[in-house]
């Protein structure tokens, strides 16, 4: 920038506000200091928008952080994270205690590094990889939309707030969530662009040169922009972002790491530790106390800032209050996540006829049945799809489409956007009431996985629909044939990743998937058809167990196969053969191998007994097949693959699977081979 800011006039001009801002600003660098690590300039540089938004215009109550009518604050550039933490100590969240800010970045403490939803009320989302949280902002604004159309402006009726940095706006996600926000003319979202023309290895303009009005203007984004470290222009900006008739972004104009040394320079970006320095920032803000010491009628001020939404808050609570029972019950269910008791029996339905049917269909078809008879009965789930509907089967009839002019719609055309589309599906689910599932192609799984990462990190349920699993797609080619995708969402942790074979197992993912409070479920689904292999019905939910015994051998087991998805069938294929040969067979069918790994020993022994051969089934890498293969009691060790060991090809799909070795007779070989 070029003017220095001259801090004696700003404190002048506006001595309280000042006072309050600078809490925040004297908190981080006693906390980064203390830690010795963290950042610094962020925080210093958007005290004074925080402030504002904060003391006029968010709606929140800090006794009671969940109240589901509160506006979001979501910190999308998170390694600011000591602002939030700032913000909810000094309005007096009770959790935030000054010992925790003591303790930022330690072990144990709730104050990581980045913001980690889960950690304390009052962090809507788990920020920190640029992007996500703007990215998230946009299904916390489709999500509030959703539930006003459905409950009505008494009972919902908030805003979603943004802070986001430059680093926000270069990630090409943003792009993804503005364009879409812009679209659906998500009114309620209001972006506040930290425009200090900093990052980590210089000014902005050395690798970007975008006018950034321009660009939300082209999206069809209302943009205001600002001096963000003037609070009467704060407050105008904000009280005119509020009236607009499309979402919002107000460039604030702001010094990195203002008053410090490192003022205006990448420098500021990071931990401004120096206690020289330290001091000088402090006294040139005229700020006298100790370290972690916030002089009482400042922290007073705070907290009352903390209290101005519980009037609002109590007459929101008769407002519920005054619903009819059936209804409050159904405000409270979908926000504690919980199913319907109708879900168990409607699963159960269609397992039962699927079962008695025995369709040959493809998985992903399969999934489109579940969602038939499950979305009218769950009013909280939101569908959609990155382009790909008529493939991904997400859409059901009764499901309108969500658009400006229609916010009861439940289905979302996100467009070619899956980072986008996976992150908003997250802000939805933690915004409450809304369970979100999407699809794409499995092989994009790579394009949305930094948010399915974060979903699982955050612990929350969405739903990923993956369709086209498997070289059996066919003719699209190695771009589009996932081989490598399923090993990479098994090995993220608090994740499930179901490989249903059919539509009973496809039934009883979806079952699972809805049921889940805490873990994010990836659907691989297939393209092609597949037989039906569970054709005795079974009310119990055999995939909640991860793997199970789907056709045991004639007499004691000498091989045992696994296989999931599309080559359980191959697997019962080849059990016909090496039984009629004389060689005792059992499969297993695992659709799901994180909820088998769940289950105690026994239980893993009873499926996987130590004595058979083994031979797994997938048209995937091996990674991850090991612990099944050659652990779990396989001490012999005498055990094969059948799978892909490189990428796939264009053609049909029955040559693929001929020409890769993925086939009945392959597995019959090893099978010998294997018992010599
Ligand atoms: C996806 C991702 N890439 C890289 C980083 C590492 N990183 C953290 S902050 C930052 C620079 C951000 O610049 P800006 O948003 O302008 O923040 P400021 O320096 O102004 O505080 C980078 C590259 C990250 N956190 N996330
Ligand atoms: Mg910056």
């Amino acid at each position: 920038m070029d003017t220095k800011p001259d801090l004696k006039a700003l404190a002048a001009a506006n001595p309280d506000h000042w006072a309050k801002a600078t809490a925040i600003r004297a908190l981080t660098l006693d906390a980064v200091h203390a830690a010795n690590s963290g950042h610094s300039g962020m925080p210093m540089g958007m005290a004074d928008v925080a402030t504002v938004l904060f003391e006029k215009h968010l709606k929140f109550d800090a006794a009671a952080p969940n109240w589901p009518d509160r506006d979001r604050f979501i910190l999308s550039a998170g390694h600011g994270s000591m602002l939030l933490y700032a913000l909810l100590y000094l309005t007096g969240y009770p959790e935030m205690t000054l010992e925790q800010i003591k303790n930022f970045r330690q072990w144990g403490a709730i104050t990581a590094g980045h913001p980690e939803y889960g950690h304390a009320p009052g962090i809507e989302t788990t920020t920190g990889p640029l992007g996500q949280g703007i990215a998230n902002s946009v299904g916390f604004a489709i999500a509030e939309e959703i539930q006003r159309a459905r409950f009505g402006k008494p009972l919902v009726n908030h805003r979603t707030y943004v802070i986001a940095g430059d680093g926000c706006l270069m990630e090409g996600v943003s792009q993804e969530a503005i364009a879409l926000a812009g679209r659906l003319r998500l009114s309620r979202l209001i972006v506040l662009w930290d425009n200090n023309n900093i990052t980590i290895d210089g000014p902005v303009d050395i690798s970007d040169a975008t006018d950034q009005v321009a660009r939300f203007t082209a999206s069809g984004w209302n943009v205001i922009s600002i001096d963000g470290h003037d609070p009467q222009q704060i407050d105008e900006a904000l009280t005119a972002a509020r009236g607009a008739d499309r979402p919002t972004m107000i460039a604030c104009k702001t010094h990195i790491a203002l008053g410090h040394a490192a003022q205006d320079t990448s420098k500021g970006h990071g931990a401004l530790t120096d206690a020289d320095q330290m001091a000088k920032a402090k006294a040139a803000y005229g700020w006298t106390t100790g370290p972690f010491e916030v002089p009482a009628e400042t922290k007073a001020a705070w907290e009352s800032i903390g209290k101005r939404g519980a009037a609002a808050h109590a007459r929101w609570k008769e407002r519920l209050a005054a619903l009819s029972e059936r209804r409050q019950a159904e405000f409270a269910r979908i926000y504690a996540r919980e199913m319907p008791a109708k879900l168990a029996a409607t699963i159960n339905a269609l397992k039962k006829q699927a079962s008695e049917s025995a369709p040959k269909v493809a998985t992903r078809t399969s999934s489109e049945r579940v969602l038939e008879v499950v979305n009218p009965i769950l009013p909280e789930t939101v569908g959609g799809s990155a382009d790909l509907t008529g493939s991904n089967n997400t859409k059901t009839g009764d499901l309108g489409i969500f658009l400006p002019d229609n916010r009861k719609g439940r289905y979302i055309h996100y467009g070619i956007r899956e980072h986008g589309m996976a992150a908003a599906m997250n802000g939805m689910v933690l915004h409450g009431g809304v369970r979100a599932y999407g699809g794409t192609f499995m092989c994009f799984t790579d394009y949305a996985r930094p948010a399915m990462r974060l979903a699982a990190l955050m612990k929350i349920p969405t739903v990923f629909v993956m369709t086209h699993d498997s070289i059996g797609l066919g003719e699209d080619g190695p771009t589009h044939q996932p081989v490598e995708h399923l090993a990479i969402s098994r090995a993220t942790p608090n994740t499930w990743v179901f490989r249903p074979a059919d539509t009973v197992e496809t039934a009883e993912a979806w079952e699972l998937a809805l049921n889940s409070t805490e873990t994010p479920s990836v659907l691989s689904l297939t393209r092609q058809n597949v037989p039906t292999v569970r054709t005795k019905h079974k009310r119990e939910n055999l995939s909640a167990k991860g793997a199970y015994v789907l056709s045991p051998s004639e007499g004691k087991a000498r091989a045992v196969l696994i296989a999931t998805g599309s080559e359980v069938s191959i697997a019962l294929e080849a059990q016909k053969t090496l039984q009629a040969e004389g060689i005792p067979t059992r499969v297993v069918s695992m659709p799901c191998m994180e909820l088998f790994a769940a289950q105690d020993e026994a239980y893993r022994r009873k499926v996987l007994p130590v004595g058979p051969v083994r031979v797994a089934i997938e048209a995937a890498v091996q990674q991850g097949w090991d612990r099944w293969l050659y652990g779990e009691g396989g001490r012999d060790k005498k055990a094969g693959f059948i799978g892909m060991t490189g990428f796939g090809a264009s053609a049909p799909a029955g040559t693929l699977y001929e020409k890769f070795g993925i086939t009945a007779e392959a597995t019959v070989a090893k099978v010998r081979e294997l018992l010599g």
